[in-house]
């Protein structure tokens, strides 16, 4: 058999060799033609012989044609194929980060309610970050297993923020009161990464000063501002607590977001979630910035920013907002 009928590459080259192997110009046809002038017994085998070779050239050929048919349809409905998970080539438009909202969403929210934004030095001086506080010489938090210190100045003088109170403190020392400022910013503790903790993150925290500011008007302020950030179907609760730079504290929490309160595994079956913290500013913090406590009081708050943006969205990893997976961002 002729190789070259296997070895065809499309359906128009198997035509012409079929043209060349059974056309009036064939080897075939001339041998056909020359039948006459055999002897009876010769035409006869010879005769036999050309219908053998034309039948099996033939069904070679036709074989071969099913195969590049076959072969011509796949390619046509491969090009052809609306492929419609492919990704369009057009500019994507890129958006602000989710942590970047939500602090913008919260200085909206409060701007909303009266107050103003104020921001500070991320690196700072102990006096600001511990001692205008109110926290003891010996307090835990002001050690290097805590607390990111920087190499300038006395050892332990000079430090990364473990909060953005210290803005606090200068706001409280640049202005008379009344006061009614958020102080949104990068915070930093030496903590290990897991699941609800970054080492670097973000704090939010506000700070009335006025007369007659009492316990009540934070916790009005409070619920004001949950109903106004989550929703009319969220809402917070404080529970006692302590910090060294308020008396009395408190806990912040607000209605579990995924289970809206009925109990479930995140809020482990108490229908809440510990958001931050709170309480009415206590009056050595502000003797410690030359304001009279029996003329004025204070209440202040701190909520870490990464908390709040994993609650409004139900996301269940703090990590997810640092790993930079643009699959990940992109859905927000
Ligand atoms: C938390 C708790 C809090 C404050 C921050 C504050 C600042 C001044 C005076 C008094 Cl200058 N208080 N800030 C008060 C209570 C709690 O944060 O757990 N944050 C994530």
């Amino acid at each position: 058999m002729d190789p070259r009928i296997a070895n065809t590459e499309n359906l128009a080259a198997l035509a012409e060799l079929s043209t060349e192997l059974l056309g009036k110009r064939s080897d075939l046809a001339q041998r056909k033609a020359r039948l006459g002038q055999l002897a009876p017994d010769e035409r006869r085998e010879e005769g036999r012989r050309l219908n053998d070779e034309r039948e099996a050239l033939e069904a070679a050929i036709t074989a071969r044609r099913a195969e590049l048919e076959a072969a011509e349809r796949d390619a046509r409905y491969d090009a052809e194929r609306l492929d419609l998970t492919e990704v369009t080539e057009t500019v994507r438009r890129g958006h602000v980060h989710l942590v970047t909202r939500a602090i913008e969403e919260l200085e909206d929210t409060f701007v909303g309610m009266g107050f103003t934004v104020a921001e500070g030095p991320v690196v700072e001086t102990d006096w600001y970050n511990f001692g205008a506080l109110n926290f003891p010489a010996g307090h835990p938090a002001r050690n290097m297993y805590d607390t990111l210190y920087v190499e300038f100045g006395e050892p332990e003088s000079t430090l990364l923020r473990t909060h953005t109170s210290p803005v606090q403190v200068r706001v409280m020392e640049g202005k008379e009161p009344p006061i009614y400022s958020v102080m949104p910013g990068l915070t930093h503790r030496r903590d290990t990464t897991d699941a609800s903790h970054l080492p670097n993150f973000h704090q939010i925290e506000g700070l009335v000063v006025d007369r007659g500011i009492t316990f009540g008007d934070l916790a009005g302020t409070l619920e004001a501002f949950t109903r106004a950030y989550f929703g009319g179907d969220i809402s917070s609760r404080l529970r006692p607590s302590y910090f060294p730079f308020t008396e009395p504290s408190a806990e912040y929490d607000i209605t579990c977001v995924f289970c809206k309160g009925t109990g479930c595994r995140t809020c482990g079956r108490t229908g809440w979630l510990e958001l931050g913290g709170c309480g009415m500013v206590h009056p050595n913090v502000l003797k410690n910035v030359g304001i009279d406590p029996e003329e004025w009081s204070g209440f202040a708050f701190g909520f870490g920013i990464e908390r709040m943006a994993l609650m409004r969205h139900g996301i269940d990893d703090i990590r997810e907002l640092v790993t930079n997976d643009i699959r990940f961002l992109r859905q927000f």
